[in-house]
């Protein structure tokens, strides 16, 4: 039986999950299925289909149901668990210092992903309920977000991780969506970094695309 994941091309959430799969090599075990998300989405709740709302009481991408009908909704947890069951825990330790250490910039990077989103949200909402106050906030918690992860990159190894993937798709979510931000100016070794781990061929076959609406 094979895995079901809801996804949207856009969603740097969902890349975190696919840039996953990919680097363990194991597509094969899953089903991709789109989702559609008008942009009323930012604001209400839009129409699911029935499928989607099976999987996921939350409402959200990704949202994956596992060969054994178990249903994980958070990008972090679908991560873990496929690095724990069919990773042998290769893109994350178990546990011990080496594992918290990782989770440290895991956090950070899952957190700037976070504000990208709740600023993509924010900006999708029409005057004059669209906070610019909100979106700034945004804007500013991401660019901290990216001078810690700056600080961190001389620990990321030449294997793929957990972190570096989280981390990789928080610095291609922002230049896609939000090329003019100055961000590679207050982070400059993660972007240097960045150019190398872009070229990986999980990341390029996972380059983000607009949602279908
Ligand atoms: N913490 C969650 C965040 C997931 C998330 O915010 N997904 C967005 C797309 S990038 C979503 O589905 N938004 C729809 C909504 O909030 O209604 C995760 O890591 O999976």
């Amino acid at each position: 039986m094979t895995m079901k994941l809801f996804r949207t091309p856009a969603s740097p959430f969902v890349r975190k999950v696919v840039v996953t799969i990919l680097e363990l090599g194991i597509a094969d075990r899953f089903e991709q299925i789109q989702t559609r998300w008008p942009h009323s989405w930012a604001t209400e709740t839009v129409p699911f289909a029935p499928d989607f709302a099976a999987a996921t009481p939350v409402g959200r991408i990704p949202a994956l149901v596992t060969e054994d009908g178990m249903r994980l909704t958070d990008s972090q947890v679908i991560c873990e668990y496929l690095n724990a069951e069919y990773g042998g825990h290769r893109l994350l330790p178990p546990e011990g210092p080496a594992r918290w250490r990782m989770m440290e910039a895991v956090a950070i990077a899952n957190a700037c992903l976070e504000a990208q989103i709740l600023r993509r949200a924010e900006t999708l909402r029409h005057p004059p309920e669209r906070s610019d106050a909100f979106i700034a906030k945004m804007q500013a918690r991401g660019l901290r977000c990216f001078a810690a992860l700056d600080a961190m990159v001389d620990r990321f190894g030449a294997e793929p991780d957990l972190a570096q993937i989280a981390t990789a798709c928080a610095c291609g979510f922002v230049d896609w969506r939000y090329g003019h931000d100055a961000w590679r100016g207050t982070a400059p070794r993660l972007g240097a970094w960045y150019e190398g781990f872009r070229q990986r061929p999980s990341m390029r076959a996972t380059e983000p695309a607009e949602t279908p609406q």
